[in-house]
């Protein structure tokens, strides 16, 4: 059966913040409240309290009582919480490990990189490997990549470079683009309402740190440069390009042998390139005015190319070799689009597609949340942070919206165990359900960005707590991070399950997380009847709830970026 929680407190592996609330929760069949004793790094009790008993907690089926040690402010690190014979991990007080996450969850993108060399001097060692898929034996490569044989395309493209998805060394528009689009908002949140300066030039261990530009900027630039590679001739944007078949785990991305093939153009795709390269453009503006026209003109012939191929649906069973990623709702994707065209070039034909949408003013934020299929609150994110022409009554409309909807997740918030700002209708939790739950966070803070109201913030927090250790499974689900983080996420390269000479994951990755799906043969054995929140094992072949992935850590990064500006810098 699946590990048994290590823990019966759970907190926050990793720190609390200096005069912020700090929550954790005991795992108690008692019905009355219990004393917690808070232990500094020497043993010696600094603060004692009682439990508030809460009962069976919806999401995880666990007996649980509230620990509140908020009183306690002093920093230092080695903190324990312990019940009766039960301690905690150890844990900081302190904004330092923030401040370092804020970087190692943006790290990982230059680890995902396709068509270059992952340098020792950037990553170390135990990470450092030749490019892949540039046409080097036994790789295919990307540099001349024809469609799939039932396609009949007529032509090659060369589509080099970019981020590998996830595990996987497939390279998929539609949840790049969502990526590319995060980091790029992380800067230009951070820049617009924020402290941009923690994102400048010479803050990542990649290749161009020292070109003058934002690295932040230079990561996200090697997605887009691929996105606007993808683009078809017609100007519609291919949905992805993958192996004929899934690579075996492990493959290092310059031992593939298989061929590559370009899947159908699709008009999600070509939505989603229109949206991250208009975007591009105006941030590249005055750093890359080249760059900025480039990218601009490649978003208005894949936006144009969408308006006249308008439900050209990627196909939901191409699925051998890689992801499907196929979504038949596209007003989101239209919504999103027309949002970035506007706001970077203020033109009315955009803006009469914003303002005509039904997503128009807030309609598509939801307490479910956003991603690669559902797209609309990218859009309402730039049209509530950029400036532009709209009647600030609809803008203001839409910060109401996250406002809404950030009560919402506090409300649910009040009501579980292990608060995390995510549950399905059902009560589920999907493939993901991490990267949910990031992004959700994400609408708290900016619910807090929009008001100043100290419980959103608060609720920003409590979603990191939760990724970071204070979860029913007692996992930090980020590598390098607490006591007891992930080690074996499903990936190729970070195979050390499977091969010693491997390494684990380097610091710093989000675990997709918990998944009541149980789509995968080792969820399927040993995951039966699981809880919601519990629907997680530490396992390489788990691929549906421990694989990695670039949107996942997008999330991970805007909030981590997020909490590390609000801890005082
Ligand atoms: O994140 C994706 C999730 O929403 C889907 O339910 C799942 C199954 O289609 O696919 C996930 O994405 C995977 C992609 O298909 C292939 N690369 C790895 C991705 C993360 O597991």
């Amino acid at each position: 059966g699946p590990a048994a929680p290590t823990k019966k407190v759970q907190v926050d592996q990793v720190a609390y913040v200096p005069g912020l609330p700090k929550h954790a929760t005991l795992v108690s069949d008692a019905t009355t409240a219990q004393t917690w004793t808070l232990k500094n790094s020497a043993g010696t009790t600094v603060a004692t309290g009682r439990t508030t008993p809460k009962g069976v907690d919806a999401l995880s089926g666990d007996p649980v009582h509230l620990i509140d040690f908020s009183a306690y402010d002093t920093a230092g690190t080695g903190y324990t919480l312990t019940v009766g014979s039960d301690s905690s991990f150890p844990f900081a007080i302190s904004a330092d490990p923030l401040k370092k996450l804020r970087y190692d969850s943006l790290a990982f993108f230059h680890h995902q990189r396709s068509g270059i060399e992952i340098g020792a001097q950037d990553v170390g060692a135990a990470y450092t490997r030749p490019a892949g898929h540039l046409n080097v034996a036994p790789n295919q490569g990307d540099a001349n990549v024809p469609c799939r044989s039932d396609l009949n395309c007529g032509y090659t493209l060369d589509v080099r470079g970019g981020w590998y998805d996830a595990g996987d060394h497939g390279k998929y528009v539609v949840n790049g683009g969502i990526s590319a689009w995060q980091v790029l908002n992380t800067y230009e949140r951070a820049k617009l309402i924020g402290d941009a300066a923690a994102l400048g030039d010479g803050k990542l261990a990649i290749p161009e740190k020292a070109n003058g530009v934002p690295d932040v900027l230079d990561e996200a630039r090697w997605e887009v440069e691929f996105l606007l590679k993808m683009q078809a001739p017609d100007g519609m944007v291919h949905h992805k390009i993958h192996d004929a078949n899934w690579t075996a785990l492990p493959t290092l991305p310059h031992q593939d042998a298989q061929a590559r093939r370009l899947s159908a153009t699709s008009t999600a795709a070509s939505l989603n390139m229109a949206a991250v390269a208009a975007q591009a453009s105006r941030i590249w503006k005055t750093i890359d005015p080249a760059f900025s026209t480039k990218t601009l003109a490649a978003a208005k012939k894949a936006y144009a190319a969408a308006k006249a191929n308008p439900n050209k649906i990627a196909d939901p069973n191409d699925s051998t070799g890689g992801g499907a990623y196929s979504d038949s709702t596209l007003t989101d994707e239209f919504y999103w689009a027309a949002a970035e065209m506007f706001a970077t070039t203020g033109e009315a034909s955009y803006r009469a597609d914003v303002t005509g949408s039904t997503l128009y003013k807030g309609q598509s934020i939801s307490d479910r949340g956003y991603d690669w299929g559902s797209t609309g609150t990218l859009g309402d994110i730039t049209l509530a942070l950029v400036p532009n022409g709209l009647p600030s009554a609809d803008v203001a409309a839409i910060k109401t919206a996250f406002v809404a909807t950030a009560d919402k997740h506090l409300n649910q918030m009040a009501t579980l165990g292990y608060p995390a700002p995510y549950r399905e209708v059902d009560g589920s939790y999907v493939w993901g359900s991490n990267g949910l739950v990031a992004n959700n966070a994400s609408v708290l803070a900016l619910a807090y960005d929009f008001t100043g109201a100290a419980k959103y913030r608060e609720g920003v927090f409590e979603a990191m707590h939760y990724l970071l250790g204070r979860n029913p499974v007692s996992y930090s689900y980020v590598s390098g991070y607490g006591g007891q983080p992930v080690r074996n996420v499903h990936h190729r390269h970070w195979a050390n399950q499977l091969d010693p000479t491997l390494p684990i994951a380097p610091p710093g990755v989000l675990s997709g997380g918990p998944n009541s799906g149980l789509q995968d043969p080792v969820a399927e054995r040993r995951l039966q009847g699981c809880k919601p929140q519990k629907c997680f094992v530490d396992h390489i072949e788990a691929y549906s709830l421990n694989e990695v992935a670039v949107n996942w850590n997008s999330a991970l990064a805007w909030i981590a970026n997020w909490a590390a500006e609000k801890s005082g810098s």
